[in-house]
């Protein structure tokens, strides 16, 4: 999911380019500017740390895009292409290390496992807003 700094920033093109060039299938995306209380249960595990409320406020401040990818890995090497959770630890040539600075700014949100894709895939789509089709031209 883009966050509302990198829409506001005009980076929507630039990251499903990067998904898309490494040859990982789109399958779902929606432009929306999430509740509250959509930004708080996507943002679940954290309730309670002292971050939690900036973060809701953040999340709910503006459009997002959210997207879902499928692909071989695409869990693991998504987290990679995003870049380490503090942009000033992330490195150049990700998402975050090229064009982040503050923790709270981060661009793109990545889901961190398998369970937590499956968990807000469902939070933000509904299942008829999934394509289902096969990219013949990527795998064999
Ligand atoms: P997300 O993909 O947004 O979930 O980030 P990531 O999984 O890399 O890192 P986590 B720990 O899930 O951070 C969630 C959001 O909370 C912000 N944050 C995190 C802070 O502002 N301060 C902190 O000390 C920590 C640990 C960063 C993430 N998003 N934003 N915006
Ligand atoms: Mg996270």
């Amino acid at each position: 999911m883009i966050k509302p700094d990198g829409v506001h920033r005009g980076l929507v093109g630039d990251v499903i380019k990067r998904f898309e060039q490494r040859g990982y299938k789109l399958v779902g995306i929606k432009v929306l500017v999430p509740s509250r209380e959509l930004a708080a249960k996507h943002y679940a595990e954290h309730d309670g740390k002292p971050f939690f409320p900036k973060l809701v406020d953040f999340l709910s401040s503006g459009a997002v895009v959210a997207m879902v990818f499928e692909g071989k890995d695409i869990v693991r090497t998504g987290r990679t292409m995003v870049g380490a959770t503090n942009p000033l630890a992330s490195s150049p040539g990700t998402l975050r290390g090229d064009y982040g600075i503050d923790v709270g700014r981060n661009v793109i949100h990545g889901s961190d496992s398998v369970e937590s894709a499956m968990r807000e895939i469902a939070l933000w789509f509904k299942a008829d807003e999934l394509a289902d089709y096969t990219p013949a031209w990527i795998y064999e």
